[in-house]
């Protein structure tokens, strides 16, 4: 049985790519110099590779932005508007990824989307009826070739594509009705190019990815798949379809028709897949790569379990059919454990990172392979005392939480009086004026802000210094907001780095690491918290600071929490309870937190969901259960307070046909979301099924520097008023101002509230 990895993080193991795309972005890189830290990269994870016993190691999974870009730039899928600036093919590349204001070029960003269910954004392909395909340069193959060099022989990987013209979308330019599978005939000869050129250059498989085949839309595909597998099978290495993040279903049977020679399923996600793939695969010649290891998380595999799985699959395939692999590629996961000197040894000996996991993969395929080396024999072993280690763990973890979460009845899911009754009190309380005008949270996080917190971690100020410099932001925050005359305020948090890594870091339950980046989008890493047991709240979080804020303002001041689904989300989640259950915890201690705000005299408290949507299930039967489950952490979180307390949430995204009625269900008194991008279509959501509560649809994108005038917000009021009642309708930036500089933040806001005061004036 052969061990496979189909996919490594690309970041490096010291964000080396972070910081030398950075640099060259800053003109101080050359591109060769920036080739040769990717060089360097790419060495170091085909040696650890292959150190590690891996059979199968991927080539061509590298990216110094996104490997859709990549994928979308050698096909010359490149968008009109990112050329004819006189840029090289590489600042071609950057353009289309995040876009370029220098020189006298002004293109935006393409557009981002969330790969799959997962925190990474890939760039969104663009096509039309122009799209003119052809091989720029074959990255698959010199990718494969510098690996050879080195002695080593990999496995390449390429997206798809069908998965690539269905992850795409139809350019501003196509006609109405243009659908991107109607390219595939010109697509096909340019994947034959590409992998007979690998053949020719001594490849034996290659990992062809189709991830969309665990999405309900794929069975629209099926002609699709036969015509394109059928004519690229023969010029091509052995192909092994990849699938991951979700199960087959009969999707299955797409591929056991195709004339591949491999096909790999996701059993970390959808381990009850096996024995329907099996009975599908049996008869065909297919190997089946098994993903055993998780590339969703970081705990440890459970190797006996995963080894039952494989038995399973040579009883019915025998071994020569059979591949251990990771479920998908390990991009989602930090680089590796060595680094970590502050978790404990205990802690520690619970997870696998990337290069643990590889080693995991090679263990899992000896035990399989019937080996008897004793380092096999050993590791598998030290593996066993691990898991029972950690299952002990989780036994005596927190009952009291337990018993709270299993305690829950729907009545802490309802506020005291409906939204209508709550209104009227929330209006005697906040007098607020109409189209009342507040933002959603976060201001600039200026350098200031980051030197004080690193000076902090590193004890060059005291904990008292540091929050002598917070109250201070805060106040130069409050009296900005009173005298451009903003009407619900907010402290700005600049006491906050990463929103879950501050809320994690107050909460029992967690462990964090030093250095386990994760990226993100681009040269953009996070570090995502670790759950690793019951979820409580050991004291109040932000109560301090909000009650600080509020002090020094008469208007009303907004308390700012992240919502238990999104830190959920965000986080690593515990391997051994249900997100459920892990989502109801967080909900419990979120809700100690609103009710603590109230009681300190806070009037106004929101809680973000920026990940509700991003968790939705791939496949539409798992929605009602989530959906059930991430509305009722919200309004767990969020229904213990009077009915004078007004609840707000904020939403990172517009596209609420699918989920319309659970926003709505959240209840909230006030939900902003973003709407500057793409403003009619979600209008015509809200038009579509009408919302009764308050909403703010952001009415300028924060997402740029630009500072939108006056009568363009003006105009989206107005446009906005055309749909929506005037009296739930509030006005507000369509995300938290985080990112932005202090100049446009102050011009943008009191464009804001100059169009909000014409709007009252109309009345
Ligand atoms: N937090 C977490 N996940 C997220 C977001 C977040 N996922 C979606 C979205 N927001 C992604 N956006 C970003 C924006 C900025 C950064 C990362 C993700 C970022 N990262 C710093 C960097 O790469 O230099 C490091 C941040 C740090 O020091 O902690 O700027 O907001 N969890
Ligand atoms: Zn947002």
């Amino acid at each position: 049985v052969a061990s496979s990895v189909l996919g490594f993080p690309r970041i490096g193991a010291n964000r080396e790519i972070k910081k030398a795309v950075e640099a060259y972005w800053a003109g101080k890189l050359s591109a060769d110099e920036l080739t040769k830290v990717a060089a360097e990269v790419k060495k170091t994870t085909w040696t650890s590779l292959k150190e590690r016993g891996v059979d199968f190691i991927p080539s061509g999974d590298f990216s110094l932005y996104d490997h859709v870009l990549d994928h979308s730039a050698a096909f010359n899928a490149i968008p009109k508007r990112y050329l004819g600036h006189n840029l090289s093919p590489l600042d071609t590349y950057f353009a289309m990824g995040r876009g370029r204001q220098a020189g006298g070029v002004d293109v935006p960003a393409s557009e981002m989307k969330k790969w799959f269910d997962s925190n990474y954004h890939f760039v969104v392909p663009e096509f039309s009826e122009e799209t003119d395909f052809k091989l720029l340069f074959n990255k698959a193959v010199e990718e494969f070739k510098e690996a050879q060099a080195l002695g080593i022989n990999t496995r390449p990987v390429v997206l798809g594509p069908i998965s690539f013209l269905v992850l795409g979308k139809a350019a501003k330019e196509a006609k109405p009705g243009f659908q991107p599978i109607s390219l595939l005939p010109k697509l096909l000869p340019v994947y034959k190019q590409l992998l007979s050129e690998l053949k020719a250059a001594g490849a034996e498989w290659v990992q062809v990815d189709e991830p969309i085949l665990v999405l309900d839309s794929a069975s629209n595909y099926e002609k699709e798949y036969v015509a394109a597998y059928t004519e690229l099978a023969p010029v091509s290495p052995k192909i092994v379809i990849a699938t991951y993040y979700g199960r087959l279903d009969s999707n299955v049977n797409i591929v056991a028709q195709l004339p591949v020679a491999g096909l790999h399923i996701d059993l970390a996600r959808a381990p009850a897949q096996l024995d329907s793939v099996l009975a599908a695969v049996k008869p065909t010649q297919l190997i089946l790569s098994l993903g055993l290891v998780n590339g969703r998380n970081i705990w440890k595999t459970d190797i006996e379990a995963a080894v039952k799985l494989g038995q399973k699959a040579i009883a019915t395939l025998g071994a020569e059919r059979v591949i251990a692999a990771t479920s998908s590629s390990l991009l989602h996961t930090p680089v590796t454990l060595a680094a970590e000197d502050r978790l404990t040894p205990e802690q520690k000996d619970w997870f696998a990172f990337a290069l643990e996991k590889a080693e995991e993969v090679h263990v899992i395929a000896a035990v399989l392979s019937g080996s008897q080396d004793p380092k096999v024999t050993a590791a598998y072993e030290a593996n066993k005392a691990s898991i029972a280690r950690r299952r002990d763990f989780e036994r005596n973890s927190d009952d009291a939480v337990r018993q709270r979460v299993a305690a829950i009845t729907p009545d802490l899911l309802k506020r005291k009086s409906p939204f209508a009754v709550r209104k009227e009190v929330q209006k005697q309380k906040l007098n607020l004026p109409k189209f009342p005008t507040t933002t959603i949270g976060s201001f600039p996080q200026t350098k200031e802000i980051r030197t004080a917190r690193a000076k902090l971690n590193k004890k060059e100020i005291s904990e008292t210094e540091y929050n002598e410099f917070i109250k201070k932001e805060i106040q130069s925050v409050v009296a900005f907001q009173e005298r451009i005359g903003l009407d619900v305020l907010v402290h700005g948090e600049p006491e906050r780095n990463d929103m879950v890594q501050y809320f994690g870091e107050r909460l029992n339950g967690f462990v964090f690491t030093q250095n386990g980046w994760v990226q993100s989008y681009g040269s953009r890493y996070v570090r995502p918290p670790i759950i690793v047991s019951d979820v409580s709240r050991p004291g109040p979080i932000t109560v301090e600071w909000s009650k600080y804020a509020q002090s020094i303002t008469n208007k009303p001041m907004k308390g700012m929490l992240t919502g238990p689904v999104t830190i959920l989300n965000w986080s690593f989640p515990r391997d051994d309870v249900s997100r459920e259950i892990q989502s109801k915890q967080l909900a419990l201690a979120l809700r100690d937190e609103v009710i603590d705000l109230e009681k300190a005299g806070i009037s106004a408290v929101q809680v973000d969901e920026p990940a509700l949507r991003e968790g939705l299930p791939l496949r539409k039967v798992d929605w009602p259960a989530y959906l059930d489950w991430a509305t009722s952490s919200f309004k767990l979180a969020t229904a213990g307070v009077t009915d004078a307390l007004q609840t707000h949430s904020h939403f990172c995204y517009s596209d609420f046909d699918d989920i319309f009625t659970s926003i709505q269900d959240l209840d909230a008194d006030v939900i902003s979301i973003e709407a500057s991008k793409s403003d009619m279509k979600l209008l015509n959501t809200f038009k579509h099924y009408g919302y009764s509560n308050q909403i703010g649809p952001g009415v300028y994108d924060i997402h740029s520097p630009r500072v939108p005038s006056e009568q363009e917000i003006k105009d989206r009021i107005a446009a906005m008023l055309a749909i929506l009642p005037a009296d739930l309708l509030v006005v507000n930036p369509d995300c938290g101002l985080k990112t932005r500089g202090w100049k446009e933040t102050e011009a943008s806001l009191v464009n804001l509230v100059n169009a909000a005061r014409w709007a009252r004036s109309l009345a």
